[in-house]
């Protein structure tokens, strides 16, 4: 037999700061069922989740509740392994950062760069966000001063501190990045990336010393290790970085990280450095998913929207809620859940669609033929055209979920189930089981029918495992289950003459909407309630006639472009058609400049666009933004800077 494929796929690593939300139960749940598949397809899969335990943010929130920090991380840590079991979620290890094994790998690993002269002590002055564990400089923060990724206060800190070389890996994570277009996606993330290094990367600060709570640096104890470098490093303890070079040889580098789309920059710039230093090959690639948001809106605490996935699976199961949120979101982009929308896919998809089928199948197998499935003979168009059907939405299957379109692939499947419903209609088994002449054709229909659902199940399998076990029972089929492999529904006619399929059970009750309606009426009042607050307040907020308020300037998007080409527009003697670069792309704008500037005076410079103008013809051009341009009667002037093409202006 041929040694299996290794598959190494992880998840973040969740802060034990709150409960987990119904975000990431998004996130496993993704990890999961691309997990199932690739075991499904073959491969040897490793998958990890863990806790992200260290730091300033839990240290003081178990001081808040009068506990240590590690009994406060113990209780929340035991609600996320309570969630993933509760959710299917099928990983091989759990890493706790707290644990010995990790320690001893975050405290070598800072040993052995230290020694190759990469960390060097120093001072730190800086600003640093405590929520998000982040570290900024005064050109990062936000228009109020704060965190520009959660908006509230950063503290000023100057300290003793040991400093990670960031800025001599930079060239090296660059051409990484840009000769391989795979590690980041999707790909707009990759381009964020790729501007954000070319505007050069300090040194990282990677100890503190105004807390205790984290890994000791090995010779220097007072000082910890920064979380993110400490955090980070799990996806190399539970592969044996330090105690099973086999095993380590075997799944690094990780096939899959699996992010959020806001620590993509530290998966991609920080972590890859971390890795050269070590001299390690780096993670074949890093998907940076989108964020669900609730009714349209973020989830936060003070919204009250925050949705707790352990009250949802227990009203609806897991599998249901599983379903909802692979088929609904497009994984690169952000996607909303609501209760509504989860309650008419669970009715429509789930209870009906699906549910039907087996229902239907099985009981007419129980009504014509004892329960029993006949081999079937010779074919019909019809029957032809569902296997037809099979295959092609198998094959779909593999190619799609080797690309990671999960809901594409959802969609696909659903489709099949459709076809094999509408095949029911086609075939009328009734009118067949009537006519004694019809004997053969109707054992066909109702194989071919078995035959559906049985590939069917391993389709859905990584998508909802427990519903797939469940069909594959109730079909009764000898094979175990847990050995099925998507070769098994590669070939048509798995299924074996003279199967005695069992009696139905309902796989999705179909949800009362009137109940459901007076439930959700409620929460829409509370919502207009809240709602209208926040229009109060908001029109505290808003400007008086001629005025912008701060959210309208926002609007804009002005960027530093390089002016690398200018050209007259025909016929029209104050136009010059300029193509800039932004950074991570290049356009064409016609600006009123002609009259000021030749084409050797622009050209070169650093000029400010608003970059998100809706596009306009002008003189047969088509102009994508505004260059800003100072300008009385006499004189035009651009306004030019001496930053960056791409950097934005605020
Ligand atoms: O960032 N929708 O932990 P974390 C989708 N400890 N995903 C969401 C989400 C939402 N509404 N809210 C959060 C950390 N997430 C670090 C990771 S890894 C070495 C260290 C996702 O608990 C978020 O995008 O704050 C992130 O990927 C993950 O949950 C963990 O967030």
């Amino acid at each position: 037999m041929t040694e299996k494929k290794p598959y190494y796929i992880t998840t973040p690593i969740y802060y034990p700061s709150a409960k987990l939300h119904i975000g990431h139960a998004y996130c496993t749940t993704i990890a999961d069922s691309i997990a199932r598949f690739k075991r499904l397809a073959g491969y040897d899969v490793f998958f990890l989740t863990g806790s992200d335990e260290h730091g300033l943010k839990i240290q003081q929130k178990a001081e808040e509740a009068g506990v240590t920090p590690i009994e406060y991380t113990d209780k929340i840590v035991a609600s996320f392994q309570n969630l993933w079991k509760k959710l299917n979620i099928s990983n091989d290890d759990f890493i706790r950062t707290t644990q010995e094994r990790h320690i001893q790998v975050v405290q070598e690993i800072f040993r052995r760069i230290y020694a190759k002269g990469d960390i060097y002590k120093g001072k730190y002055t800086g600003l640093y966000c405590t929520p998000c564990e982040s570290y900024w400089t005064e050109h990062q923060l936000d228009e109020n001063g704060c965190c520009p990724d959660c908006h509230r206060p950063v503290q000023e800190v100057s300290e003793e501190a040991y400093f990670f070389k960031m800025s001599k890996y930079a060239d090296r994570v660059l051409k990484y990045i840009e000769d391989n277009p795979d590690f980041i996606q999707p790909v707009s993330r990759r381009n964020e990336m790729i501007n954000f290094i070319k505007q050069g990367l300090d040194d990282l600060c990677i100890s503190r010393t105004s807390f205790n709570w984290g890994i000791p640096v090995p010779t220097d104890p007072k000082h910890v290790i920064y979380v993110w470098f400490d955090a980070l490093t799990n996806y190399l303890t539970p592969i044996g970085f330090l105690d099973d070079p086999e095993k380590f040889q075997k799944y690094w580098p990780a096939d899959l990280h699996l992010v959020g789309k806001e620590i993509v920059r530290f998966h991609t710039i920080i972590w890859p450095c971390i890795l050269m230093a070590l001299d390690l090959p780096l993670p074949k690639k890093v998907y940076g998913h989108g964020w669900l948001i609730v009714d349209g809106d973020k989830m936060s605490k003070s919204k009250g929207n925050v949705v707790d996935p352990i009250a949802l699976i227990d009203e609806f199961s897991a599998d249901a809620i599983r379903y909802f949120l692979l088929r609904e979101i497009n994984l690169g982009q952000d996607g909303n859940f609501s209760r509504d929308a989860l309650i008419q896919r669970i009715n429509s998809d789930l209870a009906n669609d699906l549910g039907n089928l087996l229902h239907r199948t099985l009981n007419m197998i129980g009504k014509f033929q004892d329960g029993v499935v006949l081999a079937p003979q010779g074919e019909s168009d019809i029957d032809l055209s569902l296997r037809a059907d099979a295959k092609e939405t198998v094959d779909f299957f593999r190619d799609n979920m080797e690309n990671m379109q999960l809901s594409l692939t959802i969609k696909k499947v659903w489709a099949f189930i459709s076809r094999a419903n509408k095949y029911i209609d086609e075939t009328a088994p009734w009118a067949l089981a009537k006519d004694p002449e019809k004997k053969q054709e109707l054992a066909n229909v109702l194989y071919n029918l078995v035959e559906s659902l049985r590939t069917i199940s391993v389709l859905i399998s990584p998508f909802m495992p427990q519903t797939a076990e469940r069909i594959w029972k109730q079909l009764n089929l000898p094979q175990a289950f847990a050995d099925v492999q998507l070769t098994d529904i590669e070939t048509w006619g798995g299924t074996p003459a003279g199967l005695h399929v069992g009696t139905p059970e309902q796989l999705f009750p179909r949800i009362e909407v009137e109940k459901e309606d007076k439930e959700a009426a409620k929460a829409q009042a509370k919502q207009a309630k809240q709602a209208k607050a926040e229009k109060k307040q908001k029109q505290a907020k808003q400007a008086e006639p001629g005025e912008v308020t701060i959210d309208d300037f926002k609007k804009l998007e002005l960027r530093v472009a390089k002016v690398l080409k200018a050209e007259k527009v025909e016929k029209a003697d104050k136009l010059l058609k300029l193509t800039v670069d932004l950074g991570t792309e290049q356009r064409e704008v016609v600006s009123g400049i002609a009259k000021n500037y030749t084409i050797d005076d622009i050209v070169g410079k650093n000029v400010i666009l608003v970059a998100n103008l809706k596009p306009a013809k002008i003189r047969g051009v088509v102009s994508h933004g505004m260059i800003l341009a100072a300008a009385d009667n006499k004189d035009l002037k651009v306004v030019s800077v001496d930053m960056p093409a791409g950097t934005e202006v605020h």
